[in-house]
């Protein structure tokens, strides 16, 4: 309503245009969204001067009814439009207020957190990793809850061998329970594998030689006490190929602990006995914290216990229908974690387990 028209309806409709100042005033007067709604309520709702004077207009002497009438809607179709441009007008005012209240700057530096990195025990498993893959071997992994076939029968380990008692491994699902007494296969139990060896009797089920594999993973075994814990890490590798030797196994060997330990390192075979390979022999390296004259670390001895290893016996390769004719291989395996204790001079097998970030992150 411009001014032309507003001194039109004071001069005919002085009460209308009374009402219409107040109401426009307190519309505008609202200062946040309550208020304006108040204002709202008060001006333009049920119980407002301005319906009551809309509700009344049937009663009203015919002549005046049509300015008021006109008049009356004219007024609330300008309020009702005020009311919303007031609205716009808060939430402008209050999303620059925001703006202005909550700005963030993008480009400050974050909050800083500490990184973490990898188990020293996964370092040691990716180092072993990577001087194998170097020699062309491939990785291999299985299972960790295993059959008792693939941990112990295929390996040449029989049913009365000790290690397969209750007393060293975890049985998931003991043969008696899957079996009738009198059909009781030893191969039918389910182990938490004891040793990783069951992934090499995988990959030769898998494939014809030549085999050059290494497979590290977690092991399980009853023990708990000072240098035991039930769950371990081990490295081992088979190699499966014509003409394969005892000087092959220590010559790979070699290789292996001066990468493995750095600087020149002898090393020197003891005979052994494993049931999966004959000869089997215990391999030591030479150690250089006191250049062989004898130390703590290697109990006087100037040699540090690596790994036990041999020749791959025929028996296995019964198994997995290779021709020992044809072919010959040796096979290792070493503890990651006394791997890792002797590059490092660790002296307790706890400080792995312990997670005592102290002790972690020095490597
Ligand atoms: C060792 C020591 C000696 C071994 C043997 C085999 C397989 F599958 F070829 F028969 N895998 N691993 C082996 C041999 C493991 O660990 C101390």
């Amino acid at each position: 309503m411009d001014d032309a028209e507003l001194q039109i309806l004071k001069q005919r409709a002085p009460g209308l245009a009374a009402l219409y100042t107040t109401a426009h005033d307190a519309i505008l007067r609202a200062a946040d969204a309550a208020a304006l709604e108040q204002a709202r309520v008060s001006t333009l709702g049920r119980k407002s001067a301005l319906t009551e004077l809309l509700r009344s207009i049937p009663t009203l002497p015919p002549e005046d009814r049509p300015l008021l009438g006109k008049g009356g809607n004219t007024v609330r179709r300008e309020l009702e439009a005020l009311v919303e441009e007031r609205e716009a007008e808060l939430k402008r005012e209050a999303l620059s207020a925001s703006l202005a209240h909550e700005r963030l700057d993008v480009t400050l530096p974050g909050q800083p957190f500490p990184a973490g990195h990898e188990h020293l025990i996964s370092q040691t498993m990716r180092e072993v990793e990577d001087i194998f893959i170097g020699l062309g071997y491939r990785i291999a992994e299985g299972p960790e809850v295993e059959l008792d076939y693939y941990n112990f029968t295929a390996l040449n380990t029989p049913p009365s061998h000790p290690a397969r008692s209750a007393h060293d491994t975890f049985w998931v699902v003991e043969q008696r329970e899957t079996m009738p007494e009198a059909v009781m296969d030893a191969d039918r139990g389910v182990l938490l594998r004891t040793h990783t060896s069951p992934v090499q009797v995988r990959v030769m089920e898998q494939q014809r030689p030549p085999v050059y594999v290494v497979c590290l993973g977690k092991v399980y075994r009853r023990d708990s006490d000072a240098t035991h814990t039930p769950m371990f890490h081990q490295v081992e590798g088979l190699v499966v190929d014509e003409g394969i030797t005892l000087a092959d196994l220590k010559g790979t060997v070699h290789h292996f602990t001066e990468q493995f330990f750095g600087g020149e390192r002898a090393i020197r075979v003891r005979p052994h006995f494993f049931p999966f390979t004959e000869p089997s022999i215990e391999v030591d390296v030479s150690c250089e914290l006191c250049e062989g004259k004898g130390c703590r670390s290697c109990k006087h001895s100037g040699w540090l216990e690596i790994m036990g290893a041999g020749m791959v016996d025929p028996a296995v390769y019964d198994f997995v229908g290779y021709d020992p004719e044809k072919v010959s291989g040796f096979a290792f395996g070493m503890g990651v974690e006394r791997m890792a204790m002797l590059k490092h001079g660790i002296p307790d097998l706890r400080l792995f387990y312990d997670n005592d970030v102290r002790f972690l992150r020095q490597f």
